[in-house]
């Protein structure tokens, strides 16, 4: 039997954004890669001191005609501050969640959509302005093409902390092979990134595979940790939640921020009354869950 907790977080009071603070954009090299980088300029915020962070695979954002974009937003208003959205499949619909999400939102894409073979998707993040500034995002240069959809690299900064998502969607596909080979190879560019300054680089995604499959031994030599512990069904089936495929990982050596608490959004009971089809596609076939950073002390 499945048992999602749904943790409730208390409502912050939100104040709306400076908009004389317009975001600047300049083009400039990365630390651990050299593809181009897009720094945004900072923006003022409001001391908080938590950070909701998620992970949503979006099922086709952009492209699906039954997606309720308002209940969408809703969910991810209701329990987030930042979410890294995979499978976005263009740009219009991302930025038309981004109006939906209102004036207290702002997000990116990565510049380029990433896949093969005639698919390709966007990653994205959509993060409260008033919460945290995102400081670049850059899709992770691949030059020995170990994924097929190349992580994206989005980094942040809080009131007092700052932090990077690594969203990924792994390889689906046939076998499972090629995608514990992505899962595997992920894990070993956990350790190419803590080589600079910043050292909280926290992975994010759907990775199509339990947290139990050999391709997460990487991430656990690099000491890396799920979250969610790696068996917690995420995506939709017909009458149950069904695949444990939707993880986050991070490195609690580095990432004392995390305050140890996780976020599970119970979708098809809190915005689907039980019906599990009409969730998926009004929503997604996969559930948003989520960490909380404490936003207190920097310590890298
Ligand atoms: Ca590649
Ligand atoms: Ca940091
Ligand atoms: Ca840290």
């Amino acid at each position: 039997m499945n048992k999602l907790l749904k943790i409730f977080l208390p409502i912050f009071a939100l104040s709306s954004c400076d908009p004389s603070k317009i975001p600047t954009v300049t083009e400039s090299t990365s630390a651990f890669t050299s593809s181009k980088t897009i720094e945004v300029s900072s923006q003022p915020i409001q001391q908080k001191k938590e950070i909701r962070i998620g992970t949503w695979n979006t099922k086709r954002l952009g492209q699906s005609k039954t997606k309720d974009l308002k209940l969408f937003s809703k969910v991810i208003n209701d329990s987030f501050d930042v979410v890294s959205l995979v499978e976005v499949m263009n740009q219009e619909g991302f930025f038309n969640l981004l109006k939906e999400l209102g004036p207290e939102w702002s997000g990116e894409t990565t510049q380029r959509a990433v896949g093969d073979n005639g698919y390709f998707e966007f990653y994205g993040v959509v993060y409260r302005k008033n919460i945290v500034n995102l400081k670049s995002y850059e899709v992770v240069l691949d030059p020995r093409d170990l994924w097929v959809r190349e992580p994206g690299n989005f980094c942040f900064s809080g009131s007092s902390i700052d932090f990077c998502l690594i969203s990924i969607h792994i390889i689906y596909g046939n076998r499972v092979g090629p995608r514990d080979a992505e899962i595997s190879e992920l894990g070993n560019l956990s350790q190419q990134l803590i080589t600079g300054k910043e050292k909280d680089y926290i992975f994010l995604g759907d990775f199509n595979r339990s947290g139990k499959t050999p391709g997460f031994q990487s991430f656990f030599r690099n000491g890396y940790l799920l979250t969610q512990g790696g068996q917690l069904n995420t995506t939709l089936g017909r009458t149950m939640y069904a695949n444990p495929y939707d993880h986050i990982l991070l490195n609690r050596a580095y990432t004392s921020e995390w305050s140890g608490k996780t976020i599970v959004v119970d979708m098809v009971s809190t915005y689907c009354e039980g019906n599990f089809s009409l969730c998926n596609s009004k929503l997604s076939d996969h559930i948003p869950i989520g960490i909380i950073l404490d936003d207190i002390v920097d310590d890298d």
